[in-house]
Order: C-alpha cells, then sequence, then structure tokens
C-alpha cells in the first residue's frame, strides 16, 4: 500500500533487479549500481523513513543484527543463514559503512530491501550513519572513488532521517549505543525531530554512542555479535515491562 500511496517510488521491478544484481557481488565481486540508480534508493528509503516513527514498535519474531561496517560478504553470508528478506524480520542496530571496502554495496542492498519490503527489515542508525564520522573513516573515500561527493551527500540526507531506537513487543529496548542519562521516558525518543545530525552530547548523540557501563549492570554475550546489557538504572520502560537493553557488541579498540 506504502508503495503505491507515496510519489515517485520505484517500483517492484526496478527493485528486485537492483537486489539481483546485488546479491551477484557474492563471493567478492564488486557491483557497481548506476549513480541514479543509488540516488533513488536513498530518496525512496529516505521518504520511508520518515513515514515510520523514531522509535520503531516492532514485534518478535525477528533477527537482530549488528555492525556491518562495509563487510558485504558477511552480510549476504547472514542473509544465507538467516534468510533473505522478506522470508525473515531483521532489525539492524546501525554502522553499516566506513572500515569495510564495500559500504556501496552493504547500503545500497539494506536500502533497496528496507524500500521492496518496508515492514520485514528495519534500519537503525549507528553512530557512522553521520558525515562526520564517515567523512574520515572510508564510506566519504569510497563514495569520492566509486562515484562522486555529490553522492556521499545524497547518503547524508538519508542517514539524517534514519530512527534511532527500536522496541521489541514493548520488552526489549534497542539502539546502537545506549541509553543515556537525560531519557526518563521513551515519548523523548519519539520526540526527536528527523532530519537530524547526530550532535555532540545529549540525548541523541548517548542513544548512538554511549556504551554500556559493567560498574552499574552486567553484560551477558549471547553470542559473538549480540550483547545483552542487563542495566539497572532509572525506570525508562514502564514498570511491567523487562529491562533487557540490546546493544551492539563492545568495543575492541574500535568505533
Ligand atoms: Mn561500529
Amino acid at each position: 500500500m506504502m508503495m503505491m500511496t507515496m510519489e515517485g517510488m520505484m517500483d517492484k521491478a526496478m527493485l528486485d533487479d537492483i537486489i539481483r544484481r546485488l546479491l551477484e557481488g557474492k563471493g567478492g565481486k564488486q557491483v557497481q549500481l548506476s549513480e541514479g540508480e543509488i540516488r533513488q534508493l536513498c530518496v525512496n528509503a529516505r521518504q520511508i523513513f520518515l513515514s515510520q516513527p523514531t522509535l520503531l514498535e516492532i514485534k518478535a519474531p525477528i533477527r537482530i543484527c549488528g555492525d556491518i561496517h562495509g563487510q558485504y560478504q558477511d552480510l549476504l553470508r547472514l542473509f544465507e543463514y538467516g534468510g533473505y528478506p522478506p522470508s525473515a524480520n531483521y532489525l539492524f542496530l546501525g554502522d553499516y559503512v566506513d572500515r569495510g571496502r564495500q559500504s556501496l554495496e552493504t547500503i545500497c542492498l539494506l536500502l533497496a530491501y528496507k524500500i521492496r519490503h518496508p515492514d520485514k527489515i528495519y534500519l537503525m542508525r549507528g553512530n557512522h550513519e553521520d558525515a562526520k564520522i564517515n567523512r574520515i573513516y572510508g564510506f566519504y573515500d569510497e563514495c569520492k572513488r566509486r562515484f562522486n561527493v555529490r553522492l556521499w551527500k545524497i547518503f547524508t540526507d538519508c542517514f539524517n532521517c534514519f530512527p534511532v531506537a527500536a522496541l521489541i513487543d514493548e520488552k526489549i529496548l534497542c539502539m546502537h549505543g545506549g541509553l543515556s542519562p537525560e531519557l526518563e521516558h521513551l515519548g523523548q525518543i519519539k520526540e526527536i525531530q528527523r532530519p537530524t545530525e547526530i550532535p555532540d552530547s545529549g540525548l541523541l548523540c548517548d542513544l548512538l554512542w554511549s556504551d554500556p557501563d559493567a560498574r552499574v549492570g552486567a553484560l551477558l554475550s549471547v553470542d559473538e555479535s549480540l550483547v545483552c546489557s542487563f542495566e539497572i538504572l532509572k525506570p525508562v520502560l514502564p514498570a511491567s515491562t523487562s529491562k533487557l537493553i540490546l546493544k551492539k557488541p563492545p568495543k575492541a579498540g574500535k568505533i
């Protein structure tokens, strides 16, 4: 329905063709979409992000995935293992670009799936979905080398509209970074206006940047890629819900 009501949305055949070509990048082959196609992915995805809330409210079962950081082969393996959308629901916790060598394929495949299946795949914002970070850590250079700086700016406009947190089954709160001392109720997240850059301090900065503090809670590693942080802090969630916070894995000397 959304596909039909939004102005200028890419049609399904075009999206399926883009997805098919991107999936041919399995094995390490570079997939070069056209600049126009990537621009359309950014513009269309931006519209969908803005049509959905800043604090996503989604239902289990859903597969939750941490940082990809341009490691496109890992993203493909992840879909191979968990099922390609829409056969399974996905929530990504952010950090799609920088560091790895195929940030463009990574973010383009995720945006294409988001537009094609807007209620089956959710992409939250990471601290690298921010111009002042990905200008330095690789994405800008990849855009400039393979396309141009103009395209990098179009991605910036799209990243500025990503949602920043998700609540699964009204119980599990997910964000890329962690909680904020400023966070007293979830309504504050819903009120964050988009598009927005990530400020240097405050609620939005903390949600995307802060790390769990072992002194105030306990960390449980579910597997190598997922860490649950049980934090006994302020009653951010209603008393009836558990205090399970999902976030990206802790730093290993990286941001
Ligand atoms: Mn990261």
